[in-house]
């Protein structure tokens, strides 16, 4: 019998008792050395095993602790600074720091219920009449319900802090993103929805809609879709949108077409696009044939959904926790919003709105991986101490903490920018300065999320891949981050177009308003470096921008992305400057702008200065990327 057969006969049969572990060496000599003792096997074995500290019902007295969640909202430092410094309202305060004990105690668990019980779809019932109902959790559910109580959506269109209403949603949403089982998708497409439908006049039959979208009753509360993209449009909306839109003799149309991916596909609304057909049936193809429509999403007498079919949820890497749909549009009665041929342009305003609540997910999710790196460096000892006395750990994770710092005041700044547009306060400089961040601070943040998060995940050792800690979800839902909404490239491009649309107004906008954040600099004389790097950067990039001006458009659009980054970078350093040259500042404050602006603030520059947009880099990569062997 072998001992490890008969440990687990001895257990079995009920023989076990406690004593103290000591190493398997010991019992060995031990049992062996007793002269003339006349024992069973089975007392042999009894012997062993009650000195082992592992066997089937012991399985070693080491546990270590979890990285706890505390109080989001307290927790925070550079948002608790940044509301006092903007914002220093009770009211907001209270609010904040009450949903950020909500979330700590009670919606954390929630959303990590959505991620256990994703949603699934059932086509048929049990008689296989055609249903196609998207059967959700209960915790999603109660996120709908909490979104309309906490105000998450309506605190923008409320404006009850006038220019820094949205500082205040966003900050509340920011608390939320990391808990919310991504209910802040549908969050991000009922506002820009809200956005789309205040700014082109709140009228019949959309004023029902809009007053759902923003109330804060939970039973009245409705979410929207954002039906953007199709099998051949996902960034290239303009030429891929297929669906047609018929009229009808009431004035309403009726909608075919096949929507690809449909997020939260369980909302009430959506808004989507497509091109309305004339009498013969033609339609105007590109972006001058698109038109904005609005669509409930409602069920007949029998149960069946009214002119849509839902083909299959989606298999996706991240975001399990909601349901994402491709849909056959099969006569979907739907309202014109927009004149015809002016889709995309009306859609925008939704655009700017998902991108800036992608933005917002994006330092969520940093600060959140930050947070309990920090505590469960607190709570893990190796080598020794506790990791938070690793001097190399402690780097880590601040170079964590600084971009995260940078992001956060990039995210706020446009949710500022967006406050005043809202309130009727923006200069012109805002408003250039809103269009050009928007798409930068989404696309730069968006690959930092995913750096960040996993840098993060590295800090909890195996346990980070572990799937039930639930720190694997954090990385598989950033990375969606820099995917939806435009992706790096599609963005670095509208950066392309909002400055060639505004003839290079954005760009002036923002050199002015970065050189004006640096000008409080010199009260504090050891952000000197800092100061001295952005200033130099800016400079460079002024040239490089009269520089660029005069060169093949071919030349501008190898340098997109290297552009977004530097305008990103850029920026945060003057944002880290500025509010580190605040009266409430901290050491922290002043040492993260240092840090933040040793990097590489300009890469555009240096890569121009290796040749990389010359007309000889675009055959040499598609060489490179192409390369096969010459010899057999
Ligand atoms: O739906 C999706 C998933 C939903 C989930 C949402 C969750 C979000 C956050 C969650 C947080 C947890 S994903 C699908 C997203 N799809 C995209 O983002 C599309 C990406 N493609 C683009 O952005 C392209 O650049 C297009 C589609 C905008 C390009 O279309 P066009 O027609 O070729 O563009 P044009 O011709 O340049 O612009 C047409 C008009 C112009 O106005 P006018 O005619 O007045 O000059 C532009 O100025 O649209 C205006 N326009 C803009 N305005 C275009 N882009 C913008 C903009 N970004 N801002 C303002």
């Amino acid at each position: 019998m072998s001992v490890y057969r008969a440990l687990n006969r001895c257990v079995a049969g009920g023989c076990c008792r406690v004593r103290a572990a000591r190493p398997l060496v010991h019992i060995r000599s031990a049992s062996a050395g007793m002269p003339g003792a006349k024992r069973s096997d089975e007392e042999h074995l009894w012997e062993a095993a009650s000195y082992l500290p592992f066997s089937r019902t012991r399985i070693g007295s080491f546990f270590q602790e979890s990285p706890t969640l505390k109080n989001p909202f307290l927790e925070d430092a550079l948002l608790r600074a940044y509301l006092r410094r903007h914002l220093p309202e009770e009211a907001v305060l209270e609010d904040l720091c009450r949903f950020g004990e909500r979330v700590a105690k009670e919606v954390d668990s929630w959303g990590r219920d959505c991620e256990l019980n994703p949603p699934r779809l059932v086509n048929f019932d049990p008689w296989g009449r055609r249903v196609d109902h998207i059967v959700t959790s209960p915790a999603w559910k109660r996120m709908k319900t909490l979104s309309a109580e906490e105000g998450m959506v309506a605190i923008g269109y409320e404006r009850s802090f006038g220019e820094w209403s949205r500082v205040y949603q966003m900050s509340k949403l920011y608390i939320f993103s990391p808990s919310a089982g991504l209910y802040t998708c549908p969050l991000a497409m009922t506002d820009g929805a809200a956005k789309v439908i205040q700014s082109m006049g709140v009228s019949l039959p959309v004023d029902e809609a809009y007053s759902r979208l923003t109330t804060r009753q939970p039973e009245r509360f409705w979410t929207s879709g954002q039906w953007m993209t199709e099998r051949q449009g996902g960034s290239d909306v303009a030429t891929g949108t297929e669906t047609v839109a018929v009229p009808q003799t009431d004035g309403s149309y009726r909608l075919h077409g096949f929507k690809w991916f449909t997020s939260a596909t369980d909302a009430d609304m959506t808004l989507t696009l497509a091109r309305v057909q004339d009498q013969t049936g033609a339609t105007t193809p590109g972006s001058r044939g698109l038109s904005l429509f609005y669509a409930e999403v409602s069920r007949d007498e029998d149960g069946r959904l009214r002119g849509i079919e839902v083909q299959r949820l989606k298999d996706k890497l991240g975001t399990r926790q909601m349901p994402t749909a491709e849909l056959l549009l099969d006569g979907l009665p739907a309202h014109r919003l927009s004149e015809e041929g002016r889709g995309v342009a009306s859609i925008a305003n939704m655009l700017t709105i998902t991108r800036i609540h992608n933005s917002v997910a994006a330092i969520a999710a940093m600060r959140r991986v930050v947070q309990l790196a920090r505590d469960y460096a607190t709570r893990r000892t190796v080598f020794g101490k506790v990791l938070k006395d690793h001097p190399l750990h402690m780097q880590t994770l601040a170079r964590m903490e600084v971009e995260t710092r940078g992001a956060f005041l990039l995210v706020m700044d446009v949710c500022r920018l967006l406050g005043r547009e809202e309130s009727g306060l923006a200069t012109q400089r805002d408003t250039h300065l809103l269009r050009l961040l928007t798409p930068v601070v989404k696309l730069y943040t968006g690959k930092q999320a995913v750096a960040v998060v996993s840098e993060g995940l590295e800090s909890f050792g195996g346990q980070g891949y572990i799937e039930d800690t639930g720190l694997p979800a954090l990385l598989r839902d950033a990375q969606v981050l820099s995917i939806w909404e435009g992706t790096t490239n599609v963005l670095s491009l509208d950066v392309l177009r909002c400055v060639a649309r505004s003839s290079g107004m954005v760009l002036h906008a923002y050199f002015a308003h970065a050189k004006s954040l640096l000008s409080g600099a010199s009260t504090v004389p050891s952000l000197a470096p800092a100061v001295k790097a952005v200033d130099g950067a800016l400079s460079e990039l002024q040239e490089f921008v009269q520089v660029a001006a005069t060169r093949a458009p071919s030349y501008l659009e190898l340098a997109a992305r290297d552009l977004a980054y530097s305008l990103a970078r850029i920026y945060a350093g003057a944002l880290l400057i500025d509010h580190a040259c605040w009266k409430g500042a901290s050491q922290s404050d002043i040492y993260a702008a240092l840090r933040w602006c040793e990097q590489d603030l300009c890469p555009v520059v240096t890569k121009q200065a290796k040749g990389c947009y010359d007309s000889s880099t675009p055959p040499l990569d598609t060489a490179l990327v192409y390369d096969h062997p010459t010899h057999p």
